[in-house]
């Protein structure tokens, strides 16, 4: 090789990786699931945005969007109380439900960083009003998408009935805290930190603002933007244990750039919380063995919340006092 040519070579390839990574970037976008498709079609869909992704929209959902935006008014009122009325709503640490401030939980068990957001959850135990029609909307449109899942991996009824008698579920309203000029993602100024979600399926509603991303093997950090008439939908770590990897829980965060405040409302479901869940047969070889051992939802709820929200506390968290 000529002298000079070495370094010529290697800019030249460096120039090619980067456009490479730009046009994977590019190339790769979430898919969208049109729910009022044929069954089968819908089906293979999901399990091609699942293995791929790990997440996908969906578009003739069903959730009226007039129910929708109730919700979002409903939650921007009542992240407007003063502090002292939204602790008397305390978080309660065994159950998810209650207001959790900002800084009480930090997603990603490796980063540094505690999430900026503050959140108001509830589950299928109580509170009244809209946010109970929308969990109750929620909760019948993944009971249509386990149908999906459960066809994708080929599941016969009574397997379903084992597992989804009767979903657990948690429904979480979330203020992301307005960014204050530049968003040094490094330093960990997220309003969600980098995570894979616990359950089977996440059913996501954002106000129209973005800022989530999901992580993708080739391309990296892909932004899922708000796309209109859209849900979007993600599946948990239950769904990676169960098919031993070969359906994603991706990672993903929140990013708010805005000036304004960013709201979600994230319905997380869960098989059914004494569910006893392992790997099926179908994904399991002796190359290829059990990612985790049978627990149950329970078990392996409590064992996620006490990480992220013990992971708030060793970090400093603001986290309110548990009932
Ligand atoms: O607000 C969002 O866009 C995502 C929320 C989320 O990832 C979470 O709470 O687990």
């Amino acid at each position: 090789m000529k002298r000079g040519t070495a370094p010529l070579l290697l800019l030249l390839l460096s120039q090619s990786f980067e456009s490479s990574a730009a046009f994977n970037a590019s190339f790769h976008a979430v898919p969208l699931v049109d729910l009022a498709g044929s069954f089968d079609s819908t089906a293979s869909t999901v399990r091609t945005a699942l293995s791929t992704y790990g997440f996908f929209y969906i578009t003739n959902h069903g959730v009226p969007q007039e129910l929708i935006d109730r919700q979002f008014e409903q939650s921007r009122l009542l992240f407007e109380q003063p502090a002292a009325v939204k602790a008397a709503m305390p978080f309660n640490g065994t159950l998810d439900i209650g207001y959790l401030g900002s800084g009480g939980q930090a997603l990603d068990a490796e980063g540094r960083a505690r999430d900026t957001k503050e959140g108001f959850m509830l589950t299928n135990n109580g509170y009244e009003g809209v946010l109970r029609a929308y969990t109750a909307a929620l909760s019948r449109l993944n009971r249509r998408l386990n149908q999906f899942l459960f066809a994708a991996v080929g599941l016969g009824e009574a397997e379903r009935l084992e597992l989804a008698r009767q979903p657990f579920h948690v429904t979480k309203q979330l203020r992301y805290v307005p960014a204050e000029g530049f968003v040094d993602v490094d330093a960990g100024s997220l309003g969600a930190g980098a995570h894979a979600d616990w359950g089977s399926l996440t059913i996501l509603a954002t106000d129209g603002q973005p800022g989530l991303e999901v992580e993708h093997s080739e391309a990296g950090w892909l932004p899922v933007p708000p796309r209109d008439g859209c849900l979007i939908v993600n599946a948990g770590d239950q769904v990676k244990h169960w098919t031993n990897g070969e359906l994603k829980s991706a990672n993903h965060r929140v990013v708010v750039k805005s000036a304004r405040p960013r709201f979600s409302t994230a319905f997380f479901a869960y098989f059914d919380l004494w569910a006893r869940l392992e790997a099926l047969p179908q994904f399991v070889s002796s190359a290829r063995p059990p990612m985790r051992p049978p627990e149950t939802t329970l078990e392996f709820f409590h064992f996620k919340l006490g990480e992220s929200v013990g992971n708030a506390r060793e970090r400093g968290g603001a986290l309110k006092e548990e009932t």
